[in-house]
């Protein structure tokens, strides 16, 4: 074959290539539900949807959306209130739910809308624009992929998800990492990085003076590795009564930063049912991950949540993640122990942490017994 001839057939076999990753991300997105079962086995699902995405996630009955809430709200706090109001509002919050939202919060309105609007624009390309990005490799810091590993047995969940990583402040190379498409993506999302991470930072300095810690107690490598955008999106769902978009989880970092976006879904768990967490316009959801809770010797836990999906309208949440670095050695803090009766919590790197939530998931149960004393 000459020059020209291997030329086109490198070319050719480029194209399919592309057109493979493309055909592997619609196979996750939309394929035919002919294989749902249930956890234990069970074929869970009779009447399958005919669009429903392969293997999808049938959770047993007591796991599904409740038919009612619990009659319990996320306490909404205003963080232009007086110091003091602020603290004991979060504290209290954070020690009860471990979950509240914030609302004056310091982050830009515009640097919120243009983050949600790229992140809502990214997911209405079409499948071949985002399939360079579809990835399973779960040490990508930079990928787009379907579902979850969380806790699912290896079956499907009702959620897209576009992870974007950097460290802070952001390097040019991180930034390029991330989607050039649509345009203003990688713009928007450092404009929103900074103002997000400032305000986990405050939340952080609020806690550590309510619960009697340095107010910088945070700072440093507890706080310094990547920040984590999960861009969660959930199409309408066939059959949202059946599945979830995302399963029960504890979060794995310090503390997360949720814009859940104008469609609800958030659920969180409370003396044994599930909240249902109404967007405010404009607020953050915020909660603790094991991180923090390690470092206040269970003090400030992190709280089980889910996502329902819905049949109606798709639904884009943003997650900010902050992580500490993977060398960092996480403790309960000496002066919370002493208070407490001693250590709760072994001490463990972050790396070795993530290794071993990795294996036993991300149930609170299975996080707990593997770290607890
Ligand atoms: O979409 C939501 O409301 C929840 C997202 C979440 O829990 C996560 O990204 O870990």
């Amino acid at each position: 074959m000459g020059m020209a001839g291997r030329m086109a057939m490198a070319r050719m076999m480029a194209r399919c290539r592309g057109l493979l990753v493309v055909m592997e991300f619609m196979a996750h997105v939309r394929v035919s539900a002919s294989s749902i079962t249930g956890r234990d086995g069970e074929p869970a699902v009779r009447r399958i949807p005919r669009d429903a995405p392969g293997q999808l996630r049938v959770f047993p009955a007591e796991q599904r959306p409740p038919p009612s809430s619990a009659a319990v709200a996320l306490p909404v706090i205003d963080l232009s209130a007086p110091r003091d109001e602020v603290r004991r509002a979060v504290l209290e919050a954070g020690k009860e739910l471990g979950f509240f939202q914030v609302v004056n919060h310091g982050v830009p309105e515009q640097a919120v809308r243009d983050m949600e609007a790229c992140c809502e624009e990214f997911f209405r390309l079409p499948a071949e624009d985002k399939a360079a990005f579809y990835s399973e490799d779960t040490d990508k810091p930079n990928r787009l992929f379907t579902s979850t590993t969380n806790g699912t047995g290896g079956e499907r969940c009702w959620r897209d998800c576009l992870r974007l990583s950097c460290g802070f402040p952001v390097a040019a190379d991180a930034k390029n990492a991330w989607p050039d498409n649509p345009d203003g993506l990688r713009e928007a999302m450092e404009r929103f990085i900074a103002p997000t991470r400032a305000l986990g930072m405050e939340l952080l300095r609020l806690l550590c003076e309510g619960v009697g810690l340095r107010p910088d107690y945070f700072e440093g490598d507890l706080s310094a590795g990547d920040v984590v955008v999960n861009v969660n999106h959930y199409p309408p769902c066939p059959d949202p009564v059946r599945t979830l978009g995302l399963p029960p989880h504890c979060d794995r970092n310090l503390i997360t930063l949720l814009l859940q976006g104008s469609v609800a879904g958030l659920q969180v768990s409370y003396r044994g049912e599930w909240i249902r967490v109404q967007p405010v316009p404009g607020a953050f959801v915020v909660n603790f991950g094991h991180q923090l809770e390690i470092a206040t010797n269970g003090l400030l836990k992190s709280v089980e949540h889910r996502a329902a999906a819905n049949a109606a309208v798709p639904r884009t949440s943003v997650a900010t993640f902050i992580m500490p670095t993977d060398d960092c050695l996480v403790a309960p803090a000496a002066e919370l122990a002493a208070g407490g009766g001693g250590a709760r919590y072994r001490a463990v790197t972050f790396r070795e942490f993530m290794r071993v939530y990795k294996t036993v998931g991300a149930r609170r149960e299975s996080v707990e017994k593997a770290f607890k004393i």
